[in-house]
């Protein structure tokens, strides 16, 4: 945690204890530290007037029982900036993203569901997602760092034979972690309780593909999406998944 989310943190709890103490000087006090605080790192940090101005409003009543309460609540809603601001942090930094198709097989299968939701249990962000038979020399491209391999060509009819679930998914890790959920390529080796694992028998109908690293996540990402089709949101859960303490 940096030293000024610290400082915010203390600064919040000071001016809820003291409220609860219901002793002005005290709340004086903790609002004096809190607001200059809110001065001293508002440079970096846009949601912070806000916070600010809720503060000093309620600072007026600082003085009666109700006063407490009045100070109390800016407090809070101060905290709940200041986790929106980390959401907003996560949001600026663009977290990685990766590219994950579910291949005809999982399709055929009826295994959608199963699959877009384990991604979505865990916590990572849907960005793009659309079903499309990609052509056999779409598959090529796609698999063109196998094109010296045995199985290449039986590979390249496979993903072209039907419809293919090309989905971006984004969060903290998801490249590394997402081949972690899928399982090993051949299914007999993946663990039990990943996708792999649980949902396919053999190698040449594995039901699902995930980028391998940074470097082919970004390739397959601008093969098979536009980028305008990528969609930017804050999503309601990251405040939730994504946190300090
Ligand atoms: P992964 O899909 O786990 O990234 P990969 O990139 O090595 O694995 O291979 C791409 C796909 O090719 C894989 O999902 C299934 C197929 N494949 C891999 N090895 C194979 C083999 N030995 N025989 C037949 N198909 C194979
Ligand atoms: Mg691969």
């Amino acid at each position: 945690m940096s030293a000024s989310r610290k400082l915010f943190q203390a600064a919040a709890r000071s001016l809820l204890s003291a409220s609860q103490r219901s002793s002005p000087a005290a709340l004086l006090a903790a609002e004096g530290r809190t607001a200059a605080l809110a001065t001293l790192t508002n440079l970096g940090r846009k949601t912070l007037p806000t916070a600010y101005a809720y503060h000093k409003q309620g600072s007026h009543h600082a003085s009666s029982g109700w006063g407490a309460f009045a100070a109390a609540v800016p407090a809070a809603v101060y905290m709940l900036q200041d986790q929106e601001a980390h959401a907003a942090e996560v949001n600026a930094a663009e977290l990685e993203r990766t590219f994950i198709a579910i291949k005809p097989d999982g399709v055929q299968r009826g295994l959608i569901s199963e699959i877009v939701s384990r991604f979505e249990r865990k916590g990572y962000k849907l960005v793009a997602i659309k079903l499309i038979v990609p052509s056999k020399e779409f598959a090529q491209k796609h698999y063109h760092d196998l094109k010296d391999r045995p199985f290449f060509n039986g590979l390249c009819d496979f993903l072209s034979s039907g419809p293919v679930l090309a989905m971006v998914w984004e969060g903290e890790g998801v490249i590394k972690y997402g081949r972690k959920l899928i399982g090993a390529t051949d299914p007999q080796k993946s663990e039990p309780g990943t996708i792999r694992g649980d949902l396919a028998i053999v190698v040449v109908r594995n039901i699902i593909h995930g980028s391998d690293g940074p470097e082919t996540a970004k390739d397959e990402i601008a093969l098979w999406f536009e980028p305008k089709e990528l969609v930017s949101y804050t999503s309601n859960a990251e405040k939730w998944i994504y946190g300090v303490n």
